[in-house]
């Protein structure tokens, strides 16, 4: 394997409940990951995220964790694990498991024994502090809602628990756990894994006296010596990811270092969080464009040299960017290839979440058909204090999880071939319409407008390595950037809006530049850009 392998991969989120059912249980699971590696080895992927497959009571779909060493029985067993390692193995694809570290489940053998005594050896694996029922240390709040504190009667303690109540924090001030956790992904290590993504690897440090929960004094600390320990051993040669929501421009290298002593790369959202109001998810303000071409613009040239980024739209927590940004109707399509083109042209390692390839879109259910408890939560919170419940449901079919949970749309026959039963979230009605089947066999899909992304980052150095520069930022409806090396200028150029638009193609666009790729299948008119239209022009410096 070549160092530094995952600058140039592409990585696909697979969020196994969702992904395909074997045995009509109506859940995804292990052998269906692997019946479908085939499907992504045509795609061009190099590497599987692979969202948690460990046992779990599913509180928060096994970001919720009881046993790191074993799989969820749903989903299969160590067995199909070990298969499904050694099959993508074959196909050059490499597994990353998602590792939540931050937290375990409650029904976690290390949490049961906590609770049953101060003196337990394992109290000190969580986070507890003495106090009265009804009076907890503090007011957090707990990122699905209601206190970050739960009493415990028997301890007379609470313990902190920066997600959901059956999710406590585990102590990372405490060596002994620490050296369990990296026992457990040296563990997973020796089976052949590609590396990890490390879900909200920012809060391990947190304070929760004072209620910072990302920037302390011990937190890359603590990240250098878990690499030091597990993955980051150089003759590995593995790739860490880390989700950290509190990455800036500034801080990004610390977490990144070329010197590879933390993470290969940061995952981070500040792209994704602009139309929020107040970074509340569920109020939504319209896009503000210019400052979208801002964020991306300067996470691309602060990086540049001294960290690395993921690039993405979508994941299991993000609505579907057609739905978002973009057109569900008339112009799903090439809104969906214009998003491939403008982030695939990029410094970074893309990340395709499964369906994204299809141009999956948001649902809408009845709030019964919800499965996500950040859903089921914000919308008893919101339904108590009076919001109306049309705008409660609004928020929901804008922002919920569950819009990028719903079954992989895999043919049109029942239930999307996903399941022969009935599956455990609605399948979206559109699959008759929206399938993998379909677009496979068809060359203007957007299946396989991503496929030719995808070999164009392996075939085009300056996709790789290029310095970015952004064109026409004051412009209200056009994003448009170069990436520049020794050799070659790649120029991307992308309608965002609906709405046509003038651009004055020769003032960006050299002489002999050849065009790569576009989102309509005819060329048009060179100044006159159509409804999300997208060009990928590519120019031959000669030295
Ligand atoms: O998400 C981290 C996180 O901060 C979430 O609260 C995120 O803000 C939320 O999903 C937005 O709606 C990670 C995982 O990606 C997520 O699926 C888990 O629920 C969460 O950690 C807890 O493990
Ligand atoms: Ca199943």
């Amino acid at each position: 394997m070549e160092k530094q392998w995952w600058k140039k991969a592409v990585i696909y989120q697979v969020y196994p409940r969702s992904f395909q059912d074997t045995n009509g249980d109506g859940i995804g699971d292990i052998p269906g990951i692997i019946k479908r590696l085939d499907y992504l080895e045509d795609l061009g992927v190099d590497a599987i995220w692979l969202s948690p497959v460990y046992q779990s009571p599913q509180d928060d779909n096994r970001y919720d964790i009881s046993d790191y060493q074993d799989i969820y029985p749903p989903f299969g067993t160590i067995q199909n694990m070990e298969e499904l390692i050694v099959e993508a193995q074959k196909r050059h694809i490499g597994i990353i498991m998602d590792l939540v570290l931050n937290h375990s489940s409650d029904e976690h053998f290390w949490f049961q024994e906590a609770k049953k005594s101060r003196n337990n050896p394992y109290h000190d694996y969580y986070v507890w502090r003495d106090g009265e029922e009804g009076c907890p240390p503090n007011d957090m709040q707990s990122g699905f809602g209601g206190s970050a504190w739960e009493w415990v009667p028997e301890l007379r303690q609470y313990y902190f628990h920066q997600f959901s109540i059956k999710q406590p924090d585990l102590n990372w001030y405490n060596p002994a756990l620490r050296q369990e956790l990296y026992d457990v992904v040296n563990w997973w290590i020796d089976k052949g894994v590609a590396g990890f993504r490390l879900d909200v690897i920012d809060q391990i440090a947190k304070d929760p006296d004072t209620g910072s929960i990302t920037d302390n004094p011990n937190l890359h600390p603590f990240i250098k010596e878990l690499s030091r320990n597990t993955f980051g051993k150089v003759d590995l040669n593995l790739v860490s990811v880390g989700e950290t929501w509190s990455a800036t421009p500034e801080n990004a290298p610390l977490f990144s270092n070329p010197d590879g002593s933390e993470l290969s790369m940061v995952f981070q959202f500040e792209h994704m969080v602009l139309d929020q109001q107040g970074r509340v998810k569920w109020d939504l303000t319209p896009l503000p464009f210019i400052q979208l071409k801002q964020t991306l613009s300067t996470w691309q040239t602060a990086l540049h040299g001294k960290a690395w980024n993921s690039l993405f739209w979508d994941n299991h927590d993000l609505p579907r960017i057609v739905s978002r940004w973009g057109d569900e109707g008339e112009y799903r399509v090439i809104s969906a290839k214009m998003f491939a083109t403008l982030l695939h042209g990029m410094e970074g390692t893309p990340y395709i979440y499964q369906g994204e390839e299809l141009g999956m879109t948001n649902i809408r259910l009845p709030i019964e058909g919800y499965r996500d408890l950040e859903t089921r939560n914000i919308y008893r919170f919101r339904m108590k204090q009076g919001y109306p419940e049309e705008e409660i449901m609004r928020s929901i079919y804008a922002q919920s999880r569950d819009n990028a949970r719903t079954p992989m749309q895999w043919d049109d026959s029942a239930q999307a071939g996903f399941t022969t039963g009935e599956p455990w979230i609605a399948v979206n009605p559109n699959y008759k319409q929206i399938n993998a089947a379909a677009q496979v066999r068809d060359e203007h899909s957007v299946y396989s407008y991503y496929k030719k992304l995808i070999r164009l980052r392996k075939e085009i150095p300056v996709i790789v390595d290029g310095v970015y520069e952004l064109l026409l930022a004051e412009d209200p409806s056009v994003f448009a950037y170069t990436r520049t090396n020794d050799t070659q200028k790649l120029i991307v150029i992308c309608n965002f809006y609906g709405q046509e638009c003038e651009i004055d193609i020769p003032a960006l666009v050299p002489e002999g530049s050849e065009l790569l790729l576009a989102n309509y299948e005819d060329e048009g008119t060179m100044n006159q850009f159509r409804p999300y239209e997208a060009r990928m022009y590519l120019f031959p410096i000669t030295v």
